[in-house]
């Protein structure tokens, strides 16, 4: 009995410490971020972070780095040439275009006995993209991050138990400045990779997220459900936290809609925005009009990279109190811009108003 007197007060203390605070709001003592210095990736690096799955070697044949640049660059295009070239693309990609819409740049098709197979770019790098029996697959291709792949690629990338691609290995330039996108530079040129088929279509617990994809932005490869709410990895909006209705969650995940609604991305399996974020109303937001990926701080530097070429294109801060005991400020910042939203909690509802700070 003594014992269960002790624990009430000691769960009671911790139950409202984790109500009021739940690391979610702005207290003095700030911490500011922390800028690293910019270092340039070194070649062992880049070569040790080829994974075991893709084999490369070279070939004189395939264009070089700077050869396929040139080339872009030195095509100008009026606008009569730039609307033929588009619809060229849209003919030649129509079948991909219309199974996965705006959520890959299409590289190349590849039909044969009414499979389809294509390689697609997001934001995340480049996935082999499958249309088999009507039903559209797209499986994350685990190539390292310094992987370039060519605009033209062999017309048969698919044969046997092998994707064959070529391309280079590239890093960020030492001259590459913020908000300018990165410029990069070749490392090693004219490589012909050859990737196992067969570990690019694993799934293992069968959710259609490939165990590459999974491994990559941390969700359970093993699991189809891997915050345990009842909806699966791949239509979860929010597949690393399980959500919860609240006042300060619901505030989040409309900063989010906020943000995203117009864009009509929420039948995108493939696309996400991403945050860092330690608080727990954040983690556990629910919105609607896109998927999000929430990982703890600590997580940056281990995705740092990703975050620089823009896999987490937004910001979104903690929350600060006014006098006024229902009105918040909170800080964001998204692409080129930066400032702050106020947010008013009246009748049960939130009315949210962004103040632009800084444009850059
Ligand atoms: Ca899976
Ligand atoms: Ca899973
Ligand atoms: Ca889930």
């Amino acid at each position: 009995m003594k014992f269960i007197y002790i624990l009430i007060p000691l769960v009671l203390f911790s139950c409202k410490q984790y109500e009021i605070d739940r690391n979610c709001f702005e207290s003095g003592n700030k911490k500011e971020p922390q800028y690293k210095e910019f270092e340039l990736d070194q070649p062992e690096t880049i070569i040790k972070s080829n994974p075991k799955h893709v084999k490369f070697s070279v070939d004189a044949n395939v264009k070089s780095f700077e050869e396929e640049q040139d080339e872009i660059n030195s095509n100008f295009l009026d606008e009569k040439e730039r609307k033929k070239r588009m619809d060229e693309y849209d003919l030649k990609f129509s079948e991909l275009n219309k199974n996965f819409g705006g959520q890959f740049y299409y590289k190349n098709i590849q039909k044969e006995n009414g499979l389809i197979y294509g390689i697609g770019k997001n934001q995340f790098g480049y996935w082999l993209l499958e249309i088999k029996n009507n039903i559209p697959n797209a499986y994350y291709l685990g190539l390292s991050k310094f992987t370039h792949l060519n605009e033209k690629q062999p017309e048969i990338f698919v044969s046997g138990n092998k994707i064959i691609l070529s391309g280079s290995f590239v890093r960020i330039s030492e001259n590459w400045g913020y908000p300018e996108s990165p410029s990069k530079e070749a490392v090693k040129d004219r490589l012909v990779f050859e990737i196992d088929l067969k570990e690019v279509l694993k799934d293992s617990d069968k959710d259609r997220f490939n165990d590459l994809f999974e491994k990559l932005i941390l969700l359970n490869p093993d699991s189809s459900d891997t915050d345990k709410d009842g909806i699966s990895d791949f239509t979860d909006k929010n597949p690393l936290y399980k959500s919860e209705k609240s006042k300060f969650s619901d505030l989040y995940s409309q900063i989010v809609d906020m943000d995203y609604e117009q864009f009509h991305f929420s039948e995108s399996h493939y696309f996400f925005t991403g945050y860092f974020s330690d608080c727990d109303y954040f983690q556990k937001m629910n919105p609607e009009s896109i998927k999000v990926l929430i990982y703890p701080e600590k997580e940056q530097s281990h995705l740092e990279s990703d975050y620089r070429l823009g896999m987490f294109p937004d910001y979104v801060g903690k929350i600060k109190k006014t006098d006024d005991k229902e009105r918040f400020l909170i800080n964001y910042g998204s692409g080129l811009e930066r400032g702050f939203i106020e947010a008013v909690f009246k009748s049960g509802k939130w009315t949210l108003k962004k103040t632009q700070t800084i444009v850059i």
